[in-house]
């Protein structure tokens, strides 16, 4: 199995994500349907599901339906567990994956939330039987440490991998080698190919192509010519399993927090309220290595109108001080103008955001004036 220069990359995609982080936070509702929900506030049950466990998946609940439909579809199971979601719990459990993920190979790139690539071509010295131990390593020591189960593929590039880590879930590990990449894809339905969606089959089957095999075959200059330059020629990747991009992070462009206020306010002091959140973006900002050029506030206000300010600052900063001091300012400016102009301005929800952001030029970098004062 190991031939000096293969590309090795693994997928790892967290099960169920939200709804197992609920888990996990409360083992008392495993092997209870649970579904987490995004409520829009409008009526108690008004929203839509954003995610469930494997338990409430098969009795029919999907991602994206409505609330008031997976209720009637639980109607019979009474023990059915459904929560709001909780987005900064989820996005804590997710840096601590990140960071054990990270530690594996310099070459690392997250992909969503609940999903990052590999590539450990060095590490495995391009032998997929030392990548398929370092799968395992690597799901043991997530399930150790977070209590998560997640799902690993293994192939010769992102694509691969990625349907490798699809084709089995939850908790699965599934490897592709080299010379296994067609006879796997081969076995798939073709919507089951990246980026092939329900519109993009009916559109193949009108051209009489309806399975991996016929797509991986079919004449580019005639997929070019019905779905463009473009998606044509990936479309027959996706077929062949070949995939040249490389695996490296993405740049993050901005980070932001934001609260519930205790009721409805306009009051100026906003120290109380901004601290957590700025500490929380300081935070990210140093365990990302940096700097935000620019602070925003977003304001939320009771008929729930989105309004958002942001002032770029002179010498960018990490700084926490720096960034309360500047969303205060911004919030005072926000509230002097909304009340000059309706009167009573109230908001629900505030939150601080830091963007264009940058690595910082200097080793060192300087302490920020503000942090002295
Ligand atoms: P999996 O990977 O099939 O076991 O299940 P998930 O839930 O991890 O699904 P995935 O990986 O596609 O998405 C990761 C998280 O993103 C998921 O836990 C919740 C959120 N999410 C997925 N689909 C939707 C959606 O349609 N609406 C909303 N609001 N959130 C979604
Ligand atoms: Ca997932």
């Amino acid at each position: 199995m190991s031939i000096g220069s293969n590309r090795v990359v693994i997928c790892v995609d967290l099960d169920y994500f939200y709804a197992q982080s609920e888990e996990v936070r409360n083992p008392s509702i495993k092997g209870k349907p649970v579904v987490v929900c995004v409520f829009s506030g409008r009526t108690e049950i008004s929203g839509a599901v954003s995610t469930s466990n494997y338990v409430a998946r098969r009795l029919g609940v999907r991602s994206g339906m409505p609330i008031a439909l997976a209720k009637k579809t639980l109607a019979r199971y009474p023990d059915a567990v459904f929560l709001p979601m909780d987005t900064d719990y989820y996005d804590s459990i997710s840096s601590n994956v990140m960071d054990i993920l990270r530690s594996k190979s310099p070459a690392f790139e997250q992909s969503s939330i609940d999903e990052a690539y590999l590539d450990v071509s060095n590490e495995t010295e391009g032998d997929f039987s030392r990548a398929y131990e370092l799968g395992k390593k690597i799901r043991a020591e997530i399930l150790e440490r977070e209590k998560l189960t997640c799902s690993v593929g293994i192939g010769p590039n992102k694509l691969v991998s990625k349907m490798a880590a699809d084709s089995k879930k939850p908790d699965g590990l599934t490897l592709v080698v080299p010379g296994e990449v067609q006879p796997f894809l081969n076995k798939l339905e073709i919507g089951k190919l990246f980026g092939i969606g329900p519109k993009t089959v009916e559109k193949l089957h009108e051209l009489g192509i309806g399975t991996v095999v016929q797509l991986a075959q079919a004449d580019i200059r005639v997929l070019s010519e019905h779905f463009g330059e473009k998606l044509g020629p990936q479309l027959r990747d996706a077929a062949m399993g070949v995939d040249d991009n490389p695996v490296q992070e993405r740049g993050v462009e901005q980070f932001s927090r934001i609260v519930t206020l205790k009721r409805d306010s306009n009051i100026f002091d906003f120290q109380d309220v901004l601290e957590p959140l700025a500490a929380d973006l300081s935070k990210k900002l140093l365990e990302y290595n940096m700097l935000a050029g620019s602070i925003g506030i977003i304001a939320i206000t009771a008929e729930l109108k989105t309004k958002t300010r942001t002032r770029k600052i002179e010498n960018s900063t990490d700084s926490k001080a720096e960034i309360v001091h500047v969303a205060s300012s911004l919030f005072e400016s926000f509230f002097a103008d909304g009340n000059s102009s309706h009167g009573d301005l109230m908001v629900r929800r505030i939150g601080v955001r830091v963007s264009n952001l940058a690595k910082p030029t200097k080793d060192k970098k300087e302490p920020s004036l503000v942090d002295f004062l």
